[in-house]
């Protein structure tokens, strides 16, 4: 699973809050080179044998001078977390171009991709003739309600989970029949 937006949009804070790395928002600002990965395990409700599902999140930088490692990120990746501002028009067309170079043409399912919209308790400003419009939502905001955000990356999770376990399932009936 991958998080992608323009540069100095919170991806690294975001994930170093859901994998419980740091407690520190609004740290001084250190540009991610290239991508990071960071793993975490967590409860899922869904998981019928509780096992906890393990998490691998690669932090990629948003700067354009690391364009060209994008490509390797989508190998074998199951989800995509889009962080956006909705108050800037212009990222829409950035989004809406990854969504398709890195979820559509893929083959993922819209459910496996969501947009973040961080720092911000805003509604998402999709508008609906955009590709964009059917994708899950969540109002990122740290400061002011860090266990919701939380909650909904979990449910996120849990759609990403159904998808791939589907996708299995469906693919060792195949090799059975
Ligand atoms: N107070 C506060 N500051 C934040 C929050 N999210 C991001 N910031 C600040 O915004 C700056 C950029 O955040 P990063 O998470 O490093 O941004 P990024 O998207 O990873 O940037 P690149 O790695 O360059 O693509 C940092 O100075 C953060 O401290 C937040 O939720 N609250
Ligand atoms: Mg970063």
């Amino acid at each position: 699973m991958f998080c992608l937006s323009l540069f100095q949009s919170g991806k690294t804070v975001l994930a170093n809050f859901l994998s419980d790395t740091t407690e520190r928002l609004g740290g001084e600002y250190r540009p991610t080179q290239g991508v990071r990965m960071v793993s975490f395990e967590c409860d899922l409700e869904s998981s019928s044998d509780h096992q906890p599902c393990e998490v691998t999140l690669w932090d990629c930088s948003g700067n354009f001078k690391f364009e060209s490692c994008w490509p390797a990120l989508t190998t074998d990746s199951c989800g995509v977390v889009l962080v956006y501002n909705p108050t800037v028009p212009s990222q829409l067309r950035e989004i809406e171009s990854w969504f398709s170079m890195f979820v559509s043409s893929q083959g993922l399912q819209d459910t496996q991709c969501v947009l973040v919209a961080h720092q911000l308790n805003l509604l998402s400003g999709i508008p609906s003739a955009s590709p964009l419009s059917s994708l899950m939502v969540i109002q990122s905001n740290l400061e002011e309600n860090p266990e919701a955000v939380r909650q909904h990356f979990y449910t996120y999770l849990q759609k990403v989970v159904k998808v791939v376990t589907e996708s299995r399932e469906r693919d060792e009936m195949s090799i059975i029949t």
